[in-house]
């Protein structure tokens, strides 16, 4: 039994096989001949989820899983959530995206934000499962650090002097959005025999 990995972004790849490590076989959307644009026509990060891992399942019949995050800013009413790769426009930018927001919250005391990850699971038969995990934090008035992708420049987490993107791999897989959702999710898989290696 495989199970395909539906993202396109090496960054969560890297953070995913490194939390996953081998307990399962994982195949990439190049090795199952998935070569086109995945959807992500939904409005909300959940939909976005459930669209990738859906077009995979129909299109290859594999079982797959696919997540969608996004950054939830307190005091912008949760954006830009869904639209956070995209939110200084298209083609994604994330240096255009981190200045955007920044200057969205400038003269703003409330820096209050959340990373969001939901993973959307389609077994061989069809069946959906979710799973969500979050990290609540702060954005910081300037970026910091190299490490990571995305916001992770201008996103510390609760209880922490770091950004991610001052954190190691190790540092940031031990607290992220992403780390939670994937729990929770590898907690399922191991009682689902069919889809272990
Ligand atoms: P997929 O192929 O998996 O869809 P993607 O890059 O398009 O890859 P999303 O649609 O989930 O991924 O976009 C979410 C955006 O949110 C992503 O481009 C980053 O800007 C940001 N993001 C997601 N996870 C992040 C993280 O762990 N740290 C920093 N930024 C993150």
């Amino acid at each position: 039994m495989k199970l395909c990995f539906a993202s396109r972004n090496p960054h969560k790849h890297r953070e995913i096989a490194h939390i996953l490590g081998d307990a399962f076989q994982l195949l990439t959307l190049d090795e199952i001949g998935c070569r086109e644009e995945l959807p992500e026509t939904a409005s909300t990060i959940a939909g976005n989820a459930i669209c990738k891992a859906r077009y995979v399942w129909q299109r290859y019949g594999m079982a797959c899983f696919a997540e969608d995050s996004g950054l939830e800013v307190d005091a912008l009413n949760g954006a830009p959530g869904v639209h956070s790769a995209h939110y200084a426009g298209i083609p994604p930018d994330t240096k255009a995206n981190i200045e955007r927001l920044l200057k969205e919250l400038q003269g703003i005391s409330n820096r209050k934000a959340q990373f969001r990850t939901v993973i959307a699971l389609i077994l061989p038969h069809g069946e959906l499962h979710t799973f969500t995990g979050t990290v609540s934090g702060w954005i910081t008035p300037v970026p910091r650090g190299e490490q990571g992708f995305g916001y992770d420049p201008i996103f510390q987490p609760e209880g922490h002097h770091l950004t991610f993107a001052q954190m190691s791999l190790q540092e940031k897989n031990q607290v992220s959005h992403r780390r939670r959702a994937l729990d929770a999710f590898l907690n399922f898989l191991h009682n689902h025999p069919c889809i272990r290696r």
